[in-house]
């Protein structure tokens, strides 16, 4: 087999040298010899990309310095392979070549931090962006008692279950001085290099270089645009959860017409407020939507909550995982005690046959979402494993985010947990209807200020917009502007709050979350009348249907061969990316916040700017309760 495809380079190698004759000073305009020239590429890169990915999963897996340095110089390597063939890309004049042609070429040119001309800032940003994610990944904050704790799964447990404020200050300001202002030194050299890379890709700013993936010239338009139709939502799922921290905090804490603290939300981040789903649901008497009880008392492990995933996929009629799928994933934190990166992601090994995903499964309701969420990735590599290796992207980013999310909406319905025996008790009315439509909220609407933000943020770092020394003021001030959170501590520009969040030190862009959020219910809604659904769009559950798979399944496999539209269109029937799925299936639930807000006089949203009185503020237990009950008990003891 490898035999033969040597002898069809040389001969393409030998034809393309001969074509080349063909050469003018403006470049070959001979498209057989361009498409001889891709193919030649294709069977490198995927020779190429597989060592430097095989050694990126070594590290990744177990982090030593011998395997960060491995790690280092086979990216470096694929670097100057793709520097290499973007240079013999830049031959061709594609005048008349067909659009096929154009496009590949198009994607051997822009080479992303590749593009670097000095081998020196090349080599600096490899480096630089090791070390950054290594401080992530191996973070370990410490008590006094010398007891460390992980993020995963030690502080994302505290933040999801403790209700102790000071408790819940301690992780996440911990977490912040260990990987967030340690790492800040080391981003603003970053922000040059990118800079410096995306200027050799043509793009002004890295900021632009990140948004041109998307092939649309105003996607900052297009996504506020997309926000702006979301806010209602989300400000009054903010006035409504306020409204709930105030009963257990109280008015020390919580001021119900400012910011939440942002440290009692459930979530590092206060990205998902999905743990506080105690606290919120509508109707805590009826059965809890809550599978990690389930999983618990059933025994679940990592691994079976896989398998559960692939069954989901497989019903559909998707590619289920193949055998290298499960023999070499890694589906929970090693027991050996190395170091891994954490944060869950899914891999191409670009072979056509190695896929794997990497995860510190946790058995929870969350991690059970993250985990058909990884599966959607690596559903979408199989589809287009036989695309050219340029093609084997999502249509846009966006889309590999949804499709595992897409499967994950039908898996969530408590109909089909009940089915599944994940959920032992399910009534069907209004009140767990709008249970049910809480715990989506919390993950979801939660979510999109968040996922609005992070890009937003870091469009403006790369255009200088904000400068180094505005980096956590401006943070913070998105913060308060979409998600309405403070810090539960006064942030100076000592701190650097966003690099404890992986995309930032791990150079991931985020836009594509946000996107994913909104396109998802679009395909959730395409593929549930596929399906032959009737009824509440958050009823349906597409389980079992092969129309839904095969109409997914026909768009996964073009990989980014088109342009996202036309992969939008082929699914949902519109060119459009646009929120009004997203509005109708969690409608009843608005109305529902519309109301509570009302009947407890909470007007949705907060201040613009918001100086609490305390420099300290929350931190310091505030003795305004107890001293105003005290005064009334000295001065009713001093009457009677
Ligand atoms: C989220 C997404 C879905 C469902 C619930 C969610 N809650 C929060 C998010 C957003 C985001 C987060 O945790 O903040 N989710 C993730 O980061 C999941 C990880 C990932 O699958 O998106 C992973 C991130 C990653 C990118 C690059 C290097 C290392 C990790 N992305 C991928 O594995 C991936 C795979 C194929 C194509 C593109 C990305
Ligand atoms: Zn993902």
């Amino acid at each position: 087999m490898a035999g033969l495809n040597w002898l069809s380079m040389a001969v393409s190698l030998a034809t393309l040298i001969t074509m080349m004759s063909t050469t003018s000073v403006l470049g070959n305009n001979n498209e057989t010899a361009a498409i001889i020239f891709l193919e030649d590429y294709n069977q490198q890169a995927m020779v190429e990309y597989f060592k430097s990915v095989s050694a990126s999963w070594d590290y990744n897996t177990n982090i030593t310095v011998y395997n960060q340095e491995q790690s280092v110089a086979a990216s470096l390597a694929a670097s100057n392979f793709d520097n290499e063939m973007r240079t013999q890309a830049l031959q061709f004049d594609q005048t008349g070549f067909s659009d096929n042609t154009k496009r590949l070429l198009g994607k051997l040119i822009y080479i992303g931090d590749a593009a670097l001309e000095n081998q020196e800032d090349l080599e600096e940003l490899t480096n630089l962006l090791s070390d950054m994610e290594t401080r992530y990944a191996t973070g370990k904050p410490c008590k006094e008692d010398g007891t460390c704790y992980s993020l995963e799964p030690d502080l994302t447990r505290i933040m999801a279950e403790s209700r102790d404020y000071q408790e819940l200050y301690w992780a996440w300001d911990a977490w912040r001085d260990e990987v967030g202002a340690p790492a800040r030194q080391d981003y603003v050299r970053y922000v040059e290099l990118k800079n410096m890379a995306a200027q050799a890709n043509d793009q002004p700013d890295n900021g632009a270089y990140w948004r041109s993936w998307y092939e649309v010239d105003n996607l900052e338009e297009m996504t506020e645009e997309l926000y702006n139709q979301l806010t209602p939502l989300y400000t009054n799922l903010h006035a409504y959860v306020r409204r709930k921290l105030y009963n257990v905090y109280g008015s020390d804490y919580i001021n119900l017409r400012g910011p939440i603290p942002a440290h009692i939300l459930g979530n590092m981040w206060a990205q998902s407020w999905l743990q506080l789903l105690d606290l919120c649901q509508p109707f805590p008497n009826k059965p809890s939507v809550d599978i990690t009880p389930v999983l618990i008392e059933k025994g679940y492990t990592p691994l079976q909550m896989f398998q559960v995933s692939d069954e989901f996929f497989a019903s559909l009629g998707l590619i289920p995982m193949p055998e290298e799928f499960w023999n070499e994933s890694m589906l929970e934190r090693p027991s050996d005690g190395r170091d891994v990166v954490c944060h869950a992601s899914a891999w191409d090994f670009y072979n056509q046959k190695d896929f794997r995903i990497k995860q510190c499964t946790d058995i929870t309701m969350d991690d059970f979402i993250t985990v058909h969420h990884e599966m959607g990735h690596v559903e979408y590599y199989l589809q287009y494993k036989d695309q050219p290796v340029k093609y084997r992207r999502g249509a846009n980013p966006g889309f590999h985010e949804a499709v595992g999310d897409v499967l994950a909406l039908s898996v969530s319905t408590p109909a089909h947990l009940k089915a599944v025996g994940l959920l032992d008790e399910v009534e069907d009315d209004e009140e767990a209807d709008l249970n049910f439509l809480m715990s989506m909220a919390l993950d979801k609407i939660a979510f999109l200020p968040f996922g609005y933000l992070m890009d937003r943020y870091r469009w403006r770092i790369f255009d200088g917009t904000t400068p180094e020394s505005k980096y956590n003021e401006d943070w913070w001030k998105l913060r308060l502007q979409y998600q309405g959170i403070i810090p539960p501590v006064t942030r100076t520009e000592e701190d650097f709050d966003p690099a404890a969040k992986f995309h930032i030190p791990s150079d991931v862009p985020y836009i594509r979350y946000f996107i994913s959020f909104v396109i998802q219910f679009q395909f959730h809604d395409a593929l549930c009348k596929a399906a032959g659904h009737v009824g509440p769009l958050h009823k349906c559950d597409i389980y079992q249907s092969r129309e839904a798979g095969t109409l997914l399944s026909d768009m996964l496999k073009k990989g980014s061969s088109e342009p996202w539209p036309n992969a939008m269109e082929a699914i949902t029937g519109s060119r459009e990316m646009n929120a009004t799925a997203l509005v109708t299936y969690f409608q009843p639930l608005i109305d529902y916040l519309e109301a509570e807000n009302e009947r407890n006089g909470d007007i949705a949203g907060w201040p613009e700017t918001y100086t609490p009185a305390d420099p300290n503020f929350g931190v310091t237990v505030q003795p305004s309760t107890t001293a105003i009950f005290l005064c009334i008990f000295i001065i009713l003891a001093r009457i009677f």
